[in-house]
């Protein structure tokens, strides 16, 4: 029997979550079947790499993405979900979305987890997780996809990002969800320099102090661009540094594209940091 989420992080070891992009330049656009028999595909390789979880997403938030209608997000998203339980794939899966009528759905579908990068801050959104047992991500993002990499500023960056995901717990918590299914996310990359970023990946260790799950994202991002000066396909060895930096301070959950070369390092950071597991 698989493990639950809630049990897989009781482990104490860092937890990798496969991405799956179910953008159009992700996927042919070969018809709806062909792009569930490739999503499912795709989820079946990440589980044999070593997932721990599986997020699926259907709305880029990459720097200047277009938003998509809620229809076009629905269509993406949960056909993909309801492939992957009818295929009796028992990996956990999180859903990647700010609309509420999406969480709902994907957790109908069977989705445990919600991955907000605005922290249910949209109308409805706290509702439909608070009716659910699952999971919540919350991120912190100053601006929009849209602006958010315009012109970011901070007066003091790791006690503004923690500011801002105390007082979204504390919305969580008032409306109804408990504090045992909140995992926090400082957001790398959005509405940060590089700077920020740095900074940010350095310090991840403050973010434990609130006592919940960090989660941390940093695969492919052009914080990784910048340093090594090298396109978004040319990124696994800085992916894979970044993991581990973020492994060792503390990061419960690492979001990633390249499931079985971040299984490698994490296997070697639990071989070193075994003691700290139940
Ligand atoms: C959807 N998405 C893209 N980047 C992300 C990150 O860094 N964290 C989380 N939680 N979601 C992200």
């Amino acid at each position: 029997m698989p493990l639950t989420l809630d049990q897989l992080l009781q482990q104490k070891k860092p937890l990798l979550m496969g991405i799956l992009n179910l953008t159009p330049d992700s996927f042919s656009d070969g018809g709806l079947y062909l792009q569930v028999e490739q999503a499912l595909s795709r989820v079946q390789a990440m589980c044999a790499e070593g997932a721990d979880v599986i997020d699926i997403g259907g709305e880029s938030t990459r720097p200047g993405a277009e938003p998509v209608s809620l229809q076009q997000e629905l269509d993406r998203v949960i056909p993909v979900i309801e492939a992957i339980r009818a295929a009796g794939i028992e990996t956990p899966v999180s859903v990647d979305t700010s609309k509420p009528e999406v969480m709902r759905a994907a957790l109908q579908a069977g989705a445990v987890m919600v991955n907000d990068v605005r922290a249910l801050q949209a109308p409805g959104a706290l509702r439909v997780v608070a009716q659910s047992q699952c999971w919540v991500c919350l991120m912190h993002m100053q601006g929009t996809p849209g602006d958010m990499q315009r012109n970011p500023v901070y007066q003091d960056l790791v006690g503004e990002v923690q500011g801002f995901l105390q007082a979204r717990v504390d919305a969580c918590v008032q409306a109804g969800i408990e504090r045992s299914r909140i995992v926090i996310d400082p957001g790398f990359g959005f509405g940060k320099t590089l700077q920020h970023n740095l900074l940010l990946l350095r310090h991840l260790d403050r973010f434990c102090d609130a006592g919940l799950p960090v989660l941390a994202g940093l695969s492919r991002k052009s914080m990784i661009g910048a340093v090594l000066d090298k396109p978004v396909d040319e990124r696994l060895y800085g992916s894979l540094a970044c993991a581990l930096i973020a492994a060792v301070n503390g990061a419960a959950i690492i979001r990633v594209h390249d499931v079985a070369e971040t299984r490698q390092v994490l296997q070697m950071y639990n071989a070193v940091y075994s003691h700290l597991a139940e």
